[in-house]
């Protein structure tokens, strides 16, 4: 078992571990020789030496959107950059356009493709993001979405508005910042369609001043705050996160030193994104020595979108993050679990092999740890367990072809 619990070194490995599932939650965690009798269980598993990992958390993807940016992809690797191609009215005003034509079943219907994905690499816990509608209408249509796959498909939804993405093209900055203080937030929030509020706070995004009105709302009404932060340039986004005790910072590219020390000091977990970094051919590393240095605790997040990171697999983001990054593995295992939950506020339920927490598991065809992070393009899952059932792998999700998916 790597129980990735807190104040244990590594991963937490017992070996010769027993687990003990009771009502959905973990009822005993440690040496199979140590296991109570009051544990006989009515079902009783041997999994024959196999791995058992916590299930693995995704606390950033923006999982829900139309179409996709295949083009812009080719027009990339032409030579065309990211940054120049959003100001040009591509990029995610793209995304904004083939969102808003779509309806709410095929949002669904299209997003429960990528999420078959990650269900089969064992993720239980998975955060979607709006902020491709950026209007009142699309963005809550989104949310509700992201709501409805929780409801229809065995995994865990934490929702997160990201109506703060970027200005959209047909609207003043000022009129759209208005709009998502005091209708979208709002509106939301009384839906119960957000468990967060996140901003972009970058050059193709919003000014950190800017972000302080939508997230004073946000805290206003009691929503915690994530932030994109200092993705193309250091925009003081890690000290926005800290003013706000955001429960995350994401990207971090280039954050400076005062950045990383704001966010030791506000407890924010660090979310580092090796898929975006990865895409963009991006050669800037995020301050990780200085995370390390000041007990910033860091999150790996496969950042699932279609302009800068299609990726739907966290054991690519895992990989990617332990060879671009240089991350230990435990340190990978860590950010796809105990420290992902924390960035997602859940960590008091899941993330970890403890007694009390949702019986959350992966099942792994693997003997250690190192395994997960060694190899490229496979998928070691043997077994998936969440809230307590066995749930199946390939589930009922259709992938048959929609010619509307062209953009
Ligand atoms: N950073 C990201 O990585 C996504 N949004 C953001 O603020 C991707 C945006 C996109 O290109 O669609
Ligand atoms: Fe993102």
């Amino acid at each position: 078992l790597a129980t990735l619990a807190s104040g244990r070194s590594g991963t937490g490995l017992i070996r010769g571990g027993a687990l003990a599932i009771v009502d959905g939650r973990i009822a005993f965690v440690g040496r199979e020789e140590d296991l109570p009798s009051r544990f006989q269980a009515d079902e009783e598993i041997d999994l024959a030496g196999r791995l058992v990992t916590p299930g693995l958390i995704d606390c950033h993807t923006h999982l829900v959107f139309g179409g996709d940016r295949s083009n812009e992809f080719e027009a990339r690797l032409a030579g065309a950059d990211y940054e120049a191609i959003a100001k040009a009215g591509g990029g995610i005003q793209s995304t904004v356009r083939a969102t808003r034509a779509e309806t709410e079943e095929s949002l669904v219907a299209s997003a429960a493709k990528r999420l078959n994905s990650f269900i089969c690499e064992g993720v239980t816990t998975i955060e979607i993001k709006s902020g491709y509608g950026l209007d009142y209408e699309t963005e809550l249509r989104m949310l509700r979405a992201a709501r409805r796959l929780g409801q229809i498909y065995p995994i865990d939804i934490v929702t997160t508005l990201l109506a703060a993405h970027t200005v959209p093209g047909d609207q003043e900055r000022a009129t759209y910042l208005n709009l998502v203080t005091e209708k979208i937030i709002p509106r939301a929030v009384e839906d119960g369609l957000a468990d967060a509020i996140d901003g972009f706070c970058d050059s193709i995004g919003f000014s950190s001043e800017e972000l302080q009105r939508v997230f004073r709302r946000a805290r206003e009404l009691a929503l915690p705050v994530k932030v994109h932060a200092d993705q193309l340039s250091d925009a003081g986004g890690a000290e926005l996160a800290a003013q706000f005790s955001a429960l995350s910072a994401d990207h971090l590219e280039k954050t400076g030193a005062a950045g990383v020390a704001a966010l030791a000091r506000a407890g924010t977990v660090a979310v580092l994104l090796p898929g975006a970094y990865f895409d963009l051919r991006e050669k800037h590393l995020p301050p990780i020595e200085q995370m390390r240095t000041m007990g910033v605790r860091i999150a790996i997040a496969t950042d699932c979108n279609p302009g800068s990171s299609p990726l739907v697999s966290i054991l690519t983001a895992m990989r990617m993050a332990a060879v671009q990054f240089s991350l230990s593995v435990d340190e990978v295992l860590a950010g796809v679990t105990r420290e992902a939950a924390r960035a997602l506020g859940r960590h008091a339920e899941t993330g970890a092999l403890e007694v009390g927490k949702s019986a959350n598991l992966a099942i792994w065809n693997v003997e250690r740890p190192v395994e997960l992070v060694y190899w490229m393009g496979s998928n070691p899952l043997f077994s998936r367990v969440w809230r307590g059932k066995k749930t199946s792998l390939t589930g009922s999700i259709d992938w048959g072809w929609r010619a509307s998916n062209a953009p």
